[in-house]
């Protein structure tokens, strides 16, 4: 199949590329570098070197002669979108291509208003193309499972079925989002639904869990090929982020009590999952939700796993949880769909950990024990981080984002 891939320069993105060129897709890649030019506003950087997209895309060729085709741009540039989809042609469009942290969407107002505009404006575009271009195209879509929050009942796949009034009907289970982020996506979720009802067009959903790992089969062809590995206080996730303290003798941040129980998975049931999203597409006007996630843990048990498989004495630090959430609450959620379209998971076990130590041990020189800490408060309107002028005025305007990061590879 003809594959569009947007955010194929992101932590996802790229090994999704990869993954779908090797089983015999046709790939193109959509970025607009803006994942780069956060590290440059927060003064961070990925723990693994990655190359620029042209370098991969080139070692790519070399090391499989497979052609993966870029397009540099922005998704809120809704011309770029269109012509972009008039090029490629694609059957499927798989959508990682958004601002994707919570604590970069809480900094303070601007970077609030940014992620909603960047996620829920590029969508936007990318919906209205699709309905005047090509309405079969299907669109694969990354939600997540921080829509739902953390309700009292059990989780379902996107809907319920509710008995009000002694009248029943199957409705959009209720979402309780817990950042500017996670709510950015609960408006996408409501606009792609609704543009699959009224134009016709078919959507998967695809409401992720947090995401571990680093390397995938594709990936470890050759350094060239790798992708990043955040684990900084804004955008590293929980385990990465516990894996790279762990190495450093750095204590283990727990925020809070440590109850909060997350849906997780393998970087590489990621792809698995895209691909069969991609291969077993939804019907004409359909919009279906999947949840994907493999397996639920408290912070507790992932520091309690890092801790007990890493060398030496690694010590669990309980901090004040800069964010508002609940730190103990009833956690079930359905994840069956993926399963039964053929997905065998890779579970989190001693070894998935120890390699992960492995990836941040060679790479220990590189760690920044300054970019650990968490630096974002939920309940303050402007955090110490823009107090300390890192906040909205470093912030690139929609469509600036490609040129700086273009100029910063040519110097
Ligand atoms: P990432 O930030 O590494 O990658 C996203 C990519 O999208 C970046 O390369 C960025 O430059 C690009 N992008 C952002 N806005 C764009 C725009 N307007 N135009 C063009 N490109 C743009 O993030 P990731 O971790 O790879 O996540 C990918 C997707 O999966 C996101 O939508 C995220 O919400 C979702 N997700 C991620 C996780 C996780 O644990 N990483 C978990 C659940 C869901
Ligand atoms: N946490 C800690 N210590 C840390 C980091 C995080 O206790 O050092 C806690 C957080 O308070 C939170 C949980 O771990 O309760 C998860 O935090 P996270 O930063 O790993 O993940 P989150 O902010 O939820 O976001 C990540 C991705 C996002 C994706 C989401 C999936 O960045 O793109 O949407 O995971 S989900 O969590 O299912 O919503």
């Amino acid at each position: 199949m003809r594959v569009l891939v947007l955010g194929g320069d992101g932590y996802l993105g790229w090994p999704t590329a990869l993954y779908l060129s090797r089983r015999g897709h046709d790939v193109g890649v959509v970025d607009n570098f803006a994942r780069r030019q956060y590290d440059l506003e927060m003064g961070v950087d990925s723990l693994v070197p990655i190359r620029s997209l042209q370098q991969r895309v080139r070692r790519w060729k070399d090391v499989s002669g497979l052609e993966v085709v870029p397009f540099v741009g922005d998704l809120v540039d809704a011309s770029f979108v269109e012509q972009t989809l008039a090029s490629f042609e694609p059957e499927a469009i798989v959508h990682f291509g958004e601002q994707r942290s919570a604590p970069y969407s809480m900094i303070d107002r601007a970077h609030a208003v940014y992620t909603q505009i960047n996620n829920v404006t590029g969508t936007l575009n990318l919906l209205y193309a699709i309905a005047e271009q090509d309405p079969s195209i299907h669109l694969v879509k990354l939600g997540t499972m921080g829509e739902y929050g953390t309700p009292n009942i059990d989780i379902e796949e996107g809907f319920i079925e509710i008995t009000y009034k002694g009248r029943t009907d199957v409705l959009p289970y209720p979402k309780q989002p817990g950042s500017f982020y996670h709510l950015s996506k609960v408006h996408d979720s409501h606009n792609i639904m609704f543009a699959c009802r009224i134009w016709g067009i078919r959507a998967t959903d695809l409401n992720q869990g947090i995401v571990y790992g680093q390397q995938t089969e594709e990936t470890s062809l050759h350094p060239d090929l790798a992708t990043r590995f955040d684990y900084d206080g804004v955008f590293g996730t929980v385990l990465n982020r516990f894996c790279v303290q762990a190495v450093a003798g750095h204590p283990l941040t727990v925020y809070g009590s440590g109850g909060q129980t997350r849906g997780m998975l393998d970087i590489r049931d990621t792809l698995a999952c895209v691909e069969l999203a991609v291969t077993n597409p939804a019907d004409k006007g359909e919009y279906r939700v999947f949840n994907q996630f493999t397996e639920s843990f408290s912070i507790n048990q992932l520091a309690e796993m890092v801790a007990s498989v890493a060398p030496g004495n690694v010590e669990v630090d309980h901090i004040e949880d800069p964010r508002v959430e609940k730190e103990e609450h009833y956690y079930r959620a359905a994840h069956t769909k993926l399963l039964d379209l053929g997905l065998v998971p890779h579970l989190l076990s001693d070894a998935t950990i120890r390699s992960l130590l492995e990836v941040v041990e060679r790479n220990r020189g590189r760690i920044d024990l300054e970019a650990i800490r968490p630096t974002v408060e939920w309940r303050r309107t402007a955090s110490k981080l823009a107090t300390a002028g890192l906040g909205a005025s470093a912030l690139p305007e929609p469509g600036e984002q490609a040129e700086n990061a273009a100029r910063a590879e040519r110097a």
